[in-house]
Parts: C-alpha cells; sequence; structure tokens
C-alpha cells in the first residue's frame, strides 16, 4: 500500500477528511497507536498535517500526526482546578476576527472577548468590520478605528458592495485562516464573495437575532482556496463562550497594556485595585482606553454583561 501526506480538512467522530499533497481526498481513520499516543481531546484535528498510508479499499489510516507549529485551542475546566486543552484548529496562520459596523451593531465588549482569545491563542489576527455599506466609511471608522490604533490591521468591507473582498481574498492566500465572529455579521457572505464555488450557506439577521439561525457550520470544516490556502468558517460565539483564560495571562492578551504592566508595584496585580497600578495608572492618563480596560475589568471578574 503506498503511503501519502496531507492535511485534515474535516474531523468528525473518528472520521478524517484528509486533502493529500498528491491532490486527492480520502476518507481516513486513526490507527490504534495513534490514539494511545495522544491525548483523546487531541489526537488530529482540522489543519493537521498527517501520515496516511492508503488502503486497498480507497480509505486511508492515519498512522501519524505531524507536531504543530501552532494552535487554536480552548481550555476547558477539569476536575480540582485543573485545565484540559481543547485544539480547534492545528496550525493557523491568521484568524479573522468579523464583525458587522451594523445588524448586528459591534459591541465592544465582545470584540475585545474575541481579541484576547487570538491574542492567547499567539495567532496573528485581521480585524473585519464588514457591512459599511449600512452606516458609511466615516462611522465604520468612528467604530473600528481604535483599534488600528493600538496596533490592530482593520479591514473595513462589505460583503453586498464587493468593497474589502479583493483585500481579504490576498490577506487568506496561501495561509490557513480562521474566520470567526458573532451570528450574522456575514462571515460565509464574505467567504462566498472570496470564493464563489463556496457556496456557503448564509443565514438572515432576522433569524439570527431571534435566535434560530442556519448553524450549518456545527463541525468546524477547512475549505481549499482557490488562491491557495484554507479557510476555517469557524468557530462561533458558542464556542467562545468556553474559551477561559488564566486571570494571570489575562492583560498581557491586551497588547497595549503590555508596556504598563511593569509599572505595578505589586508582580501579582490584578489591576482591579491595588495600590500603585502601572495600568491604572495608564488608563487614568490616557494612554490605554477606558473601554479596553473596562472589558478586561468584566472578562476577570466574569461580568460579561454589554
Ligand atoms: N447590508 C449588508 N448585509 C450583509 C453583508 N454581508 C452579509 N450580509 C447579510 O447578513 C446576513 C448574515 O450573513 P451570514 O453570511 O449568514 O453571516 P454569518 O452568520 O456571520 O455567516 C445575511 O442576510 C447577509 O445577506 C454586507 O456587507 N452588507
Ligand atoms: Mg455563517
Ligand atoms: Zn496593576
Amino acid at each position: 500500500m503506498s503511503r501519502t501526506r496531507g492535511v485534515v480538512l474535516r474531523a468528525r467522530s473518528g472520521f478524517y477528511t484528509v486533502l493529500t499533497d498528491e491532490g486527492d481526498l480520502v476518507e481516513a481513520r486513526l490507527r490504534g497507536r495513534v490514539k494511545k499516543e495522544r491525548q483523546a481531546s487531541d489526537l488530529a484535528v482540522i489543519g493537521d498535517r498527517v501520515s496516511v498510508e492508503r488502503l486497498a479499499d480507497g480509505t486511508g489510516a492515519i498512522d501519524a500526526v505531524e507536531p504543530r507549529e501552532r494552535r487554536f485551542s480552548r481550555r476547558q475546566p477539569g476536575p480540582r482546578g485543573s485545565w484540559r486543552e481543547d485544539v480547534m484548529v492545528a496550525n493557523p496562520d491568521l484568524v479573522a476576527v468579523v464583525f458587522a459596523c451594523d445588524r448586528p451593531p459591534p459591541n465592544p465588549r465582545l470584540v475585545d472577548r474575541f481579541l484576547v482569545v487570538t491574542e492567547y491563542n499567539e495567532v496573528p489576527v485581521l480585524l473585519v468590520a464588514n457591512k459599511v455599506d449600512l452606516v458609511g466609511e466615516a462611522e465604520a471608522q468612528r467604530l473600528f478605528g481604535g483599534y488600528a490604533q493600538i496596533g490592530y490591521e482593520v479591514v473595513y468591507a462589505s460583503a453586498k458592495t464587493g468593497m474589502g473582498v479583493e483585500e481579504l481574498r490576498a490577506r487568506l492566500a496561501g495561509k490557513l485562516s480562521i474566520v470567526t465572529g458573532p451570528s450574522g455579521v456575514g462571515k460565509s457572505t464574505l467567504l462566498n464573495a472570496i470564493q464563489p464555488g463556496l457556496q456557503l450557506a448564509t443565514g438572515e439577521v432576522s433569524q439570527v437575532l431571534a435566535g434560530k439561525g442556519k448553524h450549518t457550520t456545527t463541525h468546524a470544516e477547512l475549505h481549499a482556496l482557490a488562491g491557495g490556502g484554507y479557510v476555517a468558517d469557524t468557530p462561533g460565539i458558542r464556542e467562545l463562550g468556553l474559551w477561559e483564560i488564566p486571570p494571570s495571562e489575562l492583560a498581557w492578551c491586551f497588547p497595549e497594556f503590555r508596556e504598563h504592566l511593569g509599572n505595578c508595584a505589586f508582580n501579582d496585580c490584578s489591576h482591579l485595585h491595588e495600590p500603585r497600578c502601572g495600568l491604572r495608572a495608564a488608563v487614568e492618563a490616557g494612554a490605554v482606553s477606558e473601554a479596553r480596560y473596562d472589558s478586561y475589568r468584566r472578562m476577570l471578574t466574569g461580568d460579561l454583561a454589554a
């Protein structure tokens, strides 16, 4: 039997779809040995590079998963204060965090939550402000310009008019990207615009607001892009709710806070109420935005209300 290598595009209940380096798709299962070597939660996930043996019936057997260069994972609480890492996507090069300028209006607390998760995973991030057609460019800049000021790359887009689509296509080309953001912001519509052949199902906003959005992307899946690269249209906000960031690492996940963290009187400063806190001093001096600090405070204390 011949052996080949490839990337996992789809993974569900023990079955993996692998796009081989030869360009064909193979449905494969994991060899028992691989299962023994790895933790159950961490066997093979989309984005993993694997080695596959081709079997006589046309299916395959994955006999090795290559070491991951990066991961996009969440931490889930385990027994007695322990944590379990749950890898969602292996080897991501870029996370595109998509929000709408309106319908639904962007919630800064939620934007920050998405950004914090990407920072924690140390994956480069691109913020996409979609539906610019609904508010105009000046208002879009007012809503998202602050993120550019603190160093985030912001792409202004409209899947409806085509604004930003070419730029996004170029940014995703040749990379393994994750497109994420709340329901109804236009993630699937944007991806369809980037690559018309994808035909991802899109939902009506009214359904989404009623909590009845089409959940067509319940399983994470990588789509191969015509210009090279792969994109995962996932995960959504439900999954994001399960991400836990260690409290002591949360402030670091706000990049513009970092330079102020060494100025606190206490090493283990939570930046909430300790005296001589470098971060709070920076907020008072106007060097750090109150909105971002407020996001930090709410995430740390579990106050997730908008
Ligand atoms: N006005 C406007 N509507 C958009 C735009 N992009 C997407 N939509 C609409 O927003 C709704 C939700 O889009 P969808 O792609 O399903 O969002 P997703 O849940 O993030 O994948 C659909 O009705 C789309 O037609 C845009 O740029 N402008
Ligand atoms: Mg969608
Ligand atoms: Zn402090």
